[in-house]
């Protein structure tokens, strides 16, 4: 093998946020750019000589030139073999799936998530360990320690590989193999879900269902498991060609970016359940005719109900959710007995506690669930639980969800995202809020008397990293919330990211819009933090 060691700069913002680095794809096309990442990832870890690198993306612009400029360093960095999606594409989930199903060192996914793809827009890589999670704060950290201080990365001078057929090839002295990127994630979700139920209701028309894929990663794994194994009708899943630039829209499931499916949902003739995924099909949204649940209720329903479905049937250890999430899933925890943890947003920060078989479930406000079957949120099995769900119920998902209601009180929850601000008054904004948080502690609103104000600190019970600066957070008498930060995910300016949540155990209450039942504690979160004023802001930019 021809090793060649390229001389490099340093570039200044490689650090990862929330989840992996993302810039535009111009910055990523920069000489250097993603080699220095890349490199800078080898060098962040130990032990991959001769061992499993796993490969794939969301299929968005520039993903097949990346990976084949990451097989080659690789090659030249020592793995032993590569396994990558056909046509570079794998899912988060189906990636993290892989990497655990073939005991893989670890994995490189290409994405940029829910963020737009094409030319103009974004692009994202993230490195995964050996668990098939993402890698841990400390990894992250050596991460961009190395890539503000490397002055060189190897690579090697092979041909590009054909990503679009399966089979072997070999890059320098690595064997790359080209596989299906559907085949050991349908095995897996066969495993935890009654198929045969399913598919018995669905084929027969009993159950009706619409996915929509947002022309991302999902379609393929939606065609196969919705359609080829489940026998939902042609059409039960829409926009599901995974597209360079996604179509043009963001590949976001939420009520704001999944409009098609919103309408279908809410027009004559709606389907029983309505769901949709994101550009790289780790998010979920859950929809019923004419009703939508909150990611957060998601979270909840899935704890109260998970033994009744296969995979779930001896019971679950115990839930997670990060600390912008509702206390839904709390209630469902105290009520079963289930410890219940909060973490800072970023999947990464369940690893610990699903490799040490402290959870079962976790989620996140931001249409995110999951379970211990991989170490990545997961759309489509999100969608799976909730199908299962109906079929053993045999209700409605606006019933399940009501029935929830009654019996755990309904957790009003709404985010208003502030997005493209700029960065320094974004962060300005936050230091004077921190700064306020000891003299808003006692202090009374309208909207109730605030209890605690921090900045949230998270203690890992598995291996005790401190993770601080997580997010404001005033917490008001009964358990009402507001909580602010900043996004870690955008390529734009900053994104202010505003919490609001409220419990109602009256259930003659709970049919209410939440933006009326929260408008008190939006006001407030207006008043303290001065958001209008300060960014001149008539509104938020998205809530869901
Ligand atoms: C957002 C969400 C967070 C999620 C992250 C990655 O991060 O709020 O809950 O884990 O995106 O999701 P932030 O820092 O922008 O709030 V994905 O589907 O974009 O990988
Ligand atoms: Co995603």
């Amino acid at each position: 093998m021809n090793i060649t060691t390229v001389a490099t700069q340093p570039f200044t913002d490689q650090r990862p946020g929330t989840s992996g680095l993302r810039k535009k794809v111009e910055v990523f096309r920069q000489p250097h750019y993603l080699e220095n990442f890349v490199q800078s990832i080898f060098d962040a870890v130990d032990g991959y000589r001769g061992q499993t690198l796993v490969l794939g993306g969301d299929g968005r612009f520039y993903n097949r030139e990346a990976l084949q400029t990451i097989l080659k360093m690789a090659a030249a960095n020592g793995f032993g073999r590569a396994l990558v999606g056909l046509n570079g594409i794998l899912s988060t989930p189906a990636a993290s799936c892989v990497i655990r199903k073939h005991r893989a060192f670890g994995g490189i996914i290409l994405s940029a998530s829910h963020n737009p793809g094409g030319p103009a827009a974004d692009f994202g890589i993230k490195f995964n360990t050996g668990n098939g999670g993402p890698a841990a704060e400390k990894i992250t950290e050596a991460i961009y320690r190395n890539s503000l201080a490397i002055d060189e990365y190897r690579s090697c001078d092979a041909d590009d590989i054909a990503l679009d057929r399966i089979g072997s090839a070999r890059v320098g002295e690595m064997a790359v193999e080209v596989i299906d990127p559907v085949a050991d994630y349908t095995a897996l979700m066969e495993q935890l879900f009654d198929f045969e139920r399913m598919r018995a209701l669905l084929s027969s028309g009993e159950l009706s269902l619409c996915f929509d894929a947002m022309n991302a990663v999902t379609g393929p794994y939606a065609r196969e498991i919705l359609i080829e194994r489940l026998g939902a009708p042609a059409g039960s899943v829409i926009r599901d060609r995974p597209l360079a630039d996604f179509g043009g829209i963001h590949p976001d499931p939420n009520l704001a970016h999944a409009r098609d499916l919103v309408a279908r949902m809410n027009g004559p003739g709606a389907p029983d359940l309505g769901a949709a995924s994101d550009g790289d099909g780790d998010r979920n949204m859950i929809l019923g005719a004419n009703f939508y649940v909150t990611p957060s209720d998601s979270l909840a329903i899935m704890a109260a109900n998970a033994h009744l479905l296969p995979g779930y049937a001896a019971g679950i250890a115990g839930v997670a959710r990060s600390m912008p999430t509702s206390q839904a899933v709390d209630r469902v925890a105290d009520t079963l007995g289930l410890p219940c943890f909060e973490t800072p947003t970023g999947w990464k920060f369940f690893g610990n506690l699903l490799d040490a078989g402290k959870i079962t479930l976790c989620g996140e406000e931001s249409f995110g669930t999951g379970s211990d079957h991989v170490r990545e949120k997961d759309g489509l099995w999100a969608v799976l639980f909730w199908l299962n769900l109906l079929a053993v119920r045999g209700e409605s998902v606006a019933a399940v969800v009501r029935s929830h209601w009654r019996h755990f009180g309904r957790n009003y929850y709404t985010r208003h995202d502030y997005e493209a601000l700029d960065k320094t008054l974004a962060e300005t904004l936050m230091n004077d809020l921190k700064a306020r948080l000891p003299e808003l502690v006692g202090e009374r609103f309208a909207a109730g008397q605030v209890e605690q104000a921090d900045d949230f600190s998270y203690r890992d019970p598995v291996d005790d990293t401190v993770s601080s600066g997580q997010g404001v957070r005033i917490l008001l008498a009964g358990g009402a919330r507001i909580v602010f930060r900043l996004s870690g995910t955008g390529t734009e300016g900053a994104t202010l990211r505003v919490y609001i949540e409220r419990l109602e155990t009256d259930a003659t209450q709970h049919e209410q819009d939440p933006q009326i039942a929260l408008q008190g504690l939006i006001d407030l979160a207006d008043e303290i933090a001065a958001i209008r004023r300060r960014t001149g802001r008539a509104a938020p930019t998205v809530i869901t």
